[in-house]
């Protein structure tokens, strides 16, 4: 073959990475480059062309040893095989353990290669990139089905990196044809499987038709987690922590996290005594749980179970936040010690939008968690749904292309693949801390939960599952057949399963796993419950003068030779100019508030989105040189030993972002977290972490949480969405102590309400209706000295009128109370007063008895700018201790506000006379 020299330009080694590349006169530049020097090409063109040498050499191709053009373009034809079953395999691997699978036209016939029968036994250099120089096509073919359409199909040649695609390549195309597991390996596989086996048989004789959502069917779901813990622990993880759903998850508490089936019983017989004390409780399968175990390499591994609600998927970014919190706070952020695991139903990972938000915070610095490892119990059905109707795309893994990952998809009944499965996706994860999915290929023995018939929408599929045995036979079956294991062996392995079995009956008594708490749990015992005193009387939250100057110096200066643009520069004069006036303003009062939190040694992190600036460019929390584009955070530069100050924009998710920082909340009580939405009202795109995680969370499963919530609120003519945070809602939801909801209109008391999240002995949800134009109102400004000599006040009387002469009395929260100030102080009333409550729950009813006690002869109106449906009015009602509180207001609206501002300028002007007319 004559082989003619091109010089190597960048164009065409570009084209030269993909070997589907099929134009003969490039194959023959490229030779060219191998022969000057093979290093100039990856590795799959220099397997091929050592092939190619290798045939030449050896006379064994087609030609004898000289390369026709015909051969050299069968070649080609056969490196796009190869290229073929290594892109789509995957959709002829044997993965379904029940029924045939869809026929996806996979393409990879020979005739679609301009291959034929004829051809199969010729030989190809292409087969080198395969391992098999020179082989014939035959053997090229079973080699490639023997790899990429057994029980596993690997899904990677979508990854663009070329180190991480020839990594998964080489990886797998090397072990996935024969693993071969040790007998002891194997012997872990199925007792991990008889126990898993065990539990459901126990759980369905001994309580019929009792909701346990179970793994029948999927029970490779625990040699499975058993794999990643032992490997991972073999590959350094110290700690793995899961998120998960309802199926399986007593399986997996049982026989992964060492949960006793004593301690699992008593739950399901209702023997748990209620400690209605500390909340109402959840139903068992969403319970949280940690334990330590321990490897067969005698390593401990701790591990987490996260408390989940029903709503599925919506644990996921949780978890992910835990695992940030604990890889932050105890590993030092190394990631190659935690592993976050989410395991998902196959419906629920293709239909909720949370999974989506949440991959794409995979990569994302302020999110990155090292990468989680995705374990999908694929029953194919969701409930009563076939697949067919659960998703357009082929597999309900597609997610995992969008992030440019792996996937795996194994079939559930071979319990060796999914070990070696789940084995890979760990050495993935480990090797480039990116996501990796296991997609596990079973079914669903019994309906949905135990007492749903699933013939009535399944009986095709329901009667080929009745005659299936179960995962625990098949392994069994399988090990015999193989003769790995001798009937002997296999006998008293049926005997020891047996013998478990009725061991679980009798409950014998099992030994608790032990935990060993570690720093971050400690931080947590050392809180308390909170009760109703605590919100009659703040905390003392003032600091020293000498606090705030040190801390004013780093929020006014940037190191030497850094420059911001000019704007910014004269925001950081201003802030210095003010606080030598003995005047802070809104920004001031928070920047202060964290500073002197790091500067006691406390930790901060905000994320949201544009929360660095600022949405409404007030915050300025970290600042760039205008020719180098660094970023300088002032915080972070207080002095030498204080706490880290964490902020970072996030994606535009309001879903995945909170419950991504209500997880980092949940593992660290001494950080504050915070979350901001961009406008209040977008709130309600994270609507199911409020309502299941953070109001409830405590009551379901005595989960604290300092979590705060920064809603930007109010009525400035902006229309209806940009208006209204619903804090309607927030206080629908209020009860037993389970949240603080604030509306607080100075600096100084913004100030002491976020350092008293912190300054408290417990943990409570934050919720503010944060300002807008109060950021720049000139008379929303606190004196130094309210920082250093006072406190939050929940309630805050007026201080103008003549207590004599009132007549009236409007209580309010938040921004309007300076456009009735404003009224009160043009007309100088000193019959009107004007009383704020910031703090709206819990209510300081103390405080506000003592309001009505003082103004005992006036009249109240509670007056808000919302319509009369929203807001705080019905709310108020349930504090209108002296019965006659009345409401000024808009009227009741279907929408939060008008998208006219003259409509807006005129019935807040309505709200204020009526306010001024007695
Ligand atoms: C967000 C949400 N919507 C609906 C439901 C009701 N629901 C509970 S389980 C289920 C089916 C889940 O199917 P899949 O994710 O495949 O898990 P499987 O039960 O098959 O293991 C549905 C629709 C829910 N729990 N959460
Ligand atoms: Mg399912």
């Amino acid at each position: 073959m004559l082989l003619t020299f091109a010089p190597p330009n960048a164009d065409l080694m570009d084209k030269f990475s993909y070997l589907s590349n099929a134009d003969p006169v490039v194959i023959d530049q490229y030779y060219q480059l191998y022969r000057e020097n093979p290093d100039q090409l990856d590795t799959g063109w220099r397997k091929f062309f050592e092939g190619f040498e290798f045939a030449q050499i050896h006379g064994g191709s087609a030609s004898g040893g000289d390369v026709s053009n015909e051969h050299m373009q069968k070649e080609i034809h056969v490196v796009h095989l190869i290229h073929a079953y290594r892109s789509r395999g995957h959709l002829l691997s044997t993965t379904n353990p029940i029924r045939p699978r869809k026929d996806r036209q996979p393409g990879l016939e020979l005739r679609f290669h301009e291959l034929s029968d004829a051809d199969l036994d010729t030989r190809f250099a292409s087969g080198s990139l395969i391992g098999l120089p020179n082989g014939t096509l035959r053997e090229i073919v079973d080699r490639l089905k023997s790899i990429y359409c057994r029980s596993i199909g690997i899904e990677y040649m979508h990854i663009r990196n070329t180190e991480i695609r020839d990594w998964c390549k080489s990886k797998f195309e090397k072990e996935a044809h024969h693993y071969d597991f040790t007998v002891e390996k194997k012997k872990r596989i199925l007792n991990k499987l008889n126990e898993a086996v065990a539990f459901e048989s126990f759980l369905h004789k001994k309580y019929v038709g009792q909701k346990r959502f179970s793994l029948e069917g999927g029970e490779n779901t625990i040699p499975a987690l058993d794999a990643v813990i032992q490997k991972g622990a073999e590959l350094g993880i110290d700690s793995v922590a899961i998120g998960m759903a309802h199926r399986g998850r007593l399986n997996v508490l049982a026989n992964i996290l060492g949960k006793t089936y004593e301690y699992i019983f008593n739950e399901f017989e209702g023997n748990v005594n209620p400690d209605l004390s500390f909340g109402d409780g959840d139903v068992k399968y969403h319970l949280g749980f940690s334990s330590q175990v321990d490897t067969l390499a005698g390593k401990k591994v701790a591990l987490d179970l996260v408390p989940n609600p029903s709503h599925l998927e919506a644990v996921d970014p949780v978890l992910e936040g835990f695992v940030r919190a604990k890889a932050d706070l105890l590993y030092n952020k190394d990631y190659n010690r935690i592993l976050p695991v989410l395991i998902h139903g196959d419906a629920a990972l293709a239909g909720q939008g949370v999974v989506t938000e949440v991959a794409q915070m995979s990569q994302l610095k302020g999110f990155h968690t090292g990468g989680s490892l995705h374990f999908v119990i694929n029953n194919q059905i969701g409930f009563t749904t076939d697949f067919d109707d659960a998703r357009s795309s082929d597999y309900c893994t597609a997610v995992a292309k969008a992030i440019d990952v792996p996937v795996l998809h194994v079939n559930g009944d071979d319990a060796e693949a999914v070990t070696f499965a789940v084995e890979f996706a760990i050495a993935f994860r480990q090797q480039f801390h990116l996501d990796v999915f296991v997609d596990m290929l079973c079914y669903r023995r019994h309906g949905h939960n135990e007492s749903d018939e699933p013939k009535f929408t399944q009986p095709q599929l329901y009667g080929l599952i009745e005659k299936h045995p179960n995962p625990r036979e098949v392994y069994q079956k399988m090990l015999i057949a193989r003769g790995d294991i001798d009937e002997k062996l296999a006998h008293q392995m049926e005997e020891d399963f047996k013998n478990l079995l009725q061991d679980r009956l009798n409950l014998v008594k099992q030994n608790a796993v032990p935990y060993k708490p570690h720093a971050l749990d400690k931080e947590w015992e050392n809180m308390r419950k909170a009760n109703y005193e605590d919100f009659e009387q703040s905390p003392e939250t003032k600091v020293t003068k000498k606090a705030l100057d040190e801390v004013i110096q780093a929020l006014t200066t940037v190191p030497e030779g850094f420059k911001p643009i000019k704007k910014v520069q004269k925001v950081l004069e201003e802030r210095a100019e003010l606080f030598a006036s003995g005047t802070i303003n809104w920004s001031m009062g928070e920047l202060l508030a964290y500073g002197t939190m790091l500067t006691e040694g406390r930790k901060v992190r905000i994320t949201g989105q544009d929360v660095m600036r600022g949405t409404f460019s007030h915050r300025h929390a970290a600042v760039r040189d205008e020719n180098t584009n660094e970023v300088y955070i002032n915080l972070n530069n207080i002095r030498e030993k204080q706490g880290r100050f964490s902020i970072y924009n996030s994606l535009l998710s309001e879903y995945a972002v909170l419950g991504f920082e209500y997880g980092y909340s949940m593992a660290s009580p001494n950080v504050l977290t915070i979350w901001e939405a961009q406008f209040g009202d977008f709130a309600n795109g994270a609507q199911t972490i409020i309502d299941q995680f953070i109001s409830s969370g405590e009551s379901k499963w005595r989960k604290s949480n300092g979590i705060v919530m920064l809603l930007p609120h109010g009525y400035e003519g902006q229309g209806p969405e940009h208006s209204n945070a619903r804090p309607e809602r927030f206080l629908q939801l209020a009860a037993e102590l389970n949240m603080v909801v604030a509306n607080v209109t100075t600096p100084a008391n913004f100030f002491h309400l976020l350092r008293r999240q912190q300054c408290w002995d417990f943990r409570k949800p934050l919720i503010v209706m944060s300002p807008k134009a109060l950021l720049r109102h000139p008379q929303c400004i606190s004196s130094v000295s309210e920082l250093t000599d006072s406190k939050f006040l929940e309630i805050i009387d007026d201080s103008f009128v003549d207590l004599k002469k009132v007549k009236r009395v409007l209580l309010c929260t938040g921004k309007i109370y300076y456009d009735l100030l404003a009224r009160q102080q043009q007309e100088k009333r000193k019959d009107v007063a004007v009383v704020r409550i910031e703090q709206l729950y819990p209510m300081a009813e103390g405080q506000l008895q003592a309001i009505y006690d003082k103004y005992a002869k006036a009249e109240f109106y509670w007056v808000q700018e919302e319509p009369k449906n929203m807001g705080y009015w019905t709310y108020m009602l349930r504090y209108d201790l002296n019965h006659h509180l009345e409401l000024i207001s808009r009227k009741s609206s279907a929408s939060p506000a008008t998208g006219y501002a003259k409509v807006h300028e005129r019935e807040q002007q309505d709200i204020i006379n009526k306010a001024f007319t007695l």
